[in-house]
């Protein structure tokens, strides 16, 4: 670690503005004058931060719902998180509350039980991969392709772990498998109630992440960002990125 070299002279510390002792006992006027300088120089603005990456090119877009709905839209349509958002407000009051929340995911567990037998099987579970939203198997690439894990060095960039895998992508919580996750006891079946406590869990973790903090309700102003969006939005929309190199 770099040590300080920041100095504490008692000598300059006596002559800051606020000592209240008479001016006419300065003893060194030109290193107050000094230390007057430094102030202003500490209170000018701060220099422009560091320039936004370009904006990546228009494509499809993709929300992946807290309990792994996909929504999409094409690239000029609104954001398709705002589906999502219209179908769980089942009042239509512009909050979810953790009751609307969970409702929308029984039924969406209701659309997976495609048995009715009351809990997903590892066959529903990869239909649901396969078939329902294949875009988050695990190291997908973005574009259609081959599958393929992340490079050492892409690991090293996002913290080894820690970069957004599979539907993280496109979610607001990072769950690379937002219905294998609901398994708690691990037995390769998600039954409703697993599914139901996955939910809960999940609302508090988003409702926790809102900008401003916990709300008791997910307000649409409020929530967190999915890698997506904030890729799409924490950019310069003057510049636009190339087009991701397909892998090997
Ligand atoms: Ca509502
Ligand atoms: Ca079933
Ligand atoms: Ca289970």
């Amino acid at each position: 670690m770099r040590r300080s070299t920041h100095r504490h002279p008692s000598t300059r510390r006596d002559l800051l503005p606020h000592d209240d002792r008479p001016v006419a006992h300065l003893r060194e006027i030109p290193a107050f004058a000094g230390m007057t300088a430094l102030i202003c120089a500490l209170a000018t603005p701060a220099p422009a931060a560091k320039p936004l990456p370009p904006c990546p090119p228009r494509q499809a877009q993709l929300f992946i719902a807290p309990m792994g709905q996909p929504f999409r839209a094409a690239a000029d349509a609104a954001d398709p998180a705002g589906a999502w958002f219209a179908q769980a407000d089942a009042d239509r009051d512009g909050r979810i509350t953790p009751a609307e929340f969970a409702a929308d995911a029984d039924r969406f567990f209701t659309t997976l039980d495609t048995d009715r037998d009351g809990e997903l099987i590892p066959a529903e579970v990869s239909a649901y991969e396969r078939n329902v939203a294949p875009e988050i198997r695990l190291y997908a690439p973005r574009a259609p392709g081959p599958l393929r894990a992340p490079t050492r060095k892409e690991r090293k960039a996002a913290g080894e772990y820690g970069m957004p895998l599979g539907a993280g992508r496109w979610s607001f919580l990072n769950i690379p498998e937002p219905v294998a996750a609901a398994d708690a006891d691990f037995n390769r079946g998600v039954t409703r109630a697993e599914f139901a406590a996955a939910a809960a869990d999940r609302f508090r973790q988003i409702d926790a992440a809102q900008a401003g903090g916990k709300r008791g309700t997910l307000d649409p102003a409020t929530l967190p960002k999915t890698p997506a969006q904030a890729a799409v939005t924490a950019c310069d929309p003057t510049r636009v990125a190339p087009p991701p190199k397909r892998p090997r």
